[in-house]
């Protein structure tokens, strides 16, 4: 098989991705073969604190959205009291445009299963558990395989290492398929059978978290970046990346371009660069608007192309990188129906333990739907605005924010396509055919 190539080589860094292409890259054989297990051998020497401040060296921060660094979270951890605590997998992924994690799952799962190892030494952990969403089938099958494949071959178990002291065990868990369940503490909650609600932090899990004990919850991509920081000389890591951004990522290009997928790189590369490797956008066509992070970080446009996307340039610059999730549309897109979307699944999503975001995404919906249909009242586009600032910073989780961030930020960026809500339907002004990707 050959090696994965790109058009750009130097600027693109296929560490997680290296070998996808590779027969059966997801087997123990294939990973081994590239330098797996490594990392986890090398980690095995060491002291569980030496290991949590590696991790603190390297600069690495949560993949899952937050970009929390992840090293201080594992050194949030109260002393080791003998009992239990936990480490869990957040590989619930679900928001819109984001699909980062389940490639990597299918692709090179020991990945994950080499980093739990190691996280689970440094805060000595002996139980570790996955939260997969649910709808993934296939990903759990793969996941339940390779965590097998992994104790068969005495990598995870009881009695391992140097001093035969490392015991682990891995529990990969399938959800149900909510999107709230990817807020940690409602996974929490729902890892231990209950309806996945957010719990009021703090405390944070770091101090009771899974049944109350300590424990740390970490995106599946940030634990998987893990193996590489032992596996390779002290400051490797560090030295790709932006002082406060350190390292690569997935950056997950869809929608509008001529070839869309995962293009793994520094953080600091651009939009821009991203758009030329994935083949710039669909011939014929311009770039209309983008999303930095997901459908949940305010959009950009044609004049943020040059941003460096790292958390601190993208934050400057008005909004997240969250998930990394790169969603382009061309001139053909209507804003107004990609916001109603998004504003249909928040509300779809919405647990409704609070009143804000169970009332507010209702009301923001049907608003949006009365836009895109052409049929606004008088006043809708300065409720719809409302509505969504009663709802941010007022919901109990973040998954409040998220939903009024789309709307507030396409009404700032492009109101005279709300107003022309008030009067045409969305598919005149923008016949789906016309915008349809596939
Ligand atoms: C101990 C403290 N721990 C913070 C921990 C905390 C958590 C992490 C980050 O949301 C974001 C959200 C979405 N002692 C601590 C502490 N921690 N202070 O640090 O916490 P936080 O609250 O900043 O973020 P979060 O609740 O984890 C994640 C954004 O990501 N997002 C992502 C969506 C992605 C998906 C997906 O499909 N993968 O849903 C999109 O924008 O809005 O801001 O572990 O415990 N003093
Ligand atoms: Fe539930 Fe929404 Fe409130 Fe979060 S913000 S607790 S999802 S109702």
């Amino acid at each position: 098989m050959s090696e994965v190539t790109f058009t750009k080589p130097g600027t693109l860094t296929p560490i997680l991705s290296h070998g996808w292409d590779h027969d059966r890259s997801w087997t123990l054989d294939s990973y081994r073969a590239r330098g797996g297990y490594r990392g986890l051998e090398k980690a095995l020497t060491l002291e569980p604190t030496q290991i949590t401040d590696m991790v603190k060296a390297s600069g690495l921060r949560g993949r899952g959205g937050a970009g929390f660094p992840t090293g201080l979270k594992w050194s949030f951890l109260p002393p080791d009291d003998g009992k239990p605590r936990y480490l869990v997998v957040n590989a619930d992924e679900s928001e819109p445009g984001t699909c980062k994690d389940i490639p990597l799952l299918m692709a090179n799962p020991h990945a994950l299963i080499e980093g739990m190892a190691i996280t689970a030494r440094a805060i000595r952990c002996e139980h570790a558990f996955i939260y997969l969403r649910g709808e993934v089938a296939h990903v759990y099958r793969r996941l339940l395989a390779a965590v097998r494949e992994a104790e068969e071959a005495g990598l995870i178990g009881q009695g391992l290492g140097p001093n035969g002291d490392f015991n682990l065990r891995i529990t990969a868990h399938a959800g149900a398929g909510a999107y709230i369940c990817g807020e940690e503490t409602a996974l929490l909650d729902s890892l231990e059978g209950r309806r996945g609600h957010p719990r009021l932090k703090p405390p944070f899990p770091a101090v009771a978290g899974l049944y109350a004990r300590p424990t740390v919850v970490n995106n599946v991509e940030s634990i998987s970046q893990v193996p590489g920081i032992f596996a390779n000389p002290e400051g490797w890591f560090a030295a790709m990346g932006t002082e406060k951004s350190t390292g690569h990522g997935f950056f997950s290009v869809s929608g509008h371009v001529n070839n869309p997928g995962q293009f793994e790189a520094p953080f600091g590369i651009t939009m821009r660069e991203l758009i030329e490797m994935a083949g710039g956008i669909r011939d014929g066509h311009q770039l209309k608007f983008w999303t930095p992070g997901g459908s949940s970080t305010p959009i950009f446009t044609e004049a943020e192309l040059d941003v460096p996307l790292d958390y601190e340039s993208v934050g400057a610059a008005g909004s997240m990188l969250a998930t990394r999730a790169l969603q382009v549309f061309d001139e053909t897109t209507s804003v107004v129906r990609v916001i109603t979307r998004w504003t249909e699944f928040y509300q779809h999503e919405s647990c409704g333990k609070c009143t804000p975001c169970r009332e507010g995404t209702y009301w923001m919906k049907q608003i949006m739907l009365r836009l895109e249909a052409g049929r606004g009242k008088p006043g809708d586009i300065d409720l719809l605005d409302e509505i969504a600032g009663n709802i941010a910073g007022k919901s109990f989780c973040a998954l409040g924010d998220a939903a009024a961030t789309p709307v507030r930020s396409g009404i700032a960026k492009f109101r005279e396509e709300f107003e022309a809500g008030l009067t045409t339907p969305a598919r005149e002004l923008f016949p789906y055919e016309a915008s349809a990707v596939f």
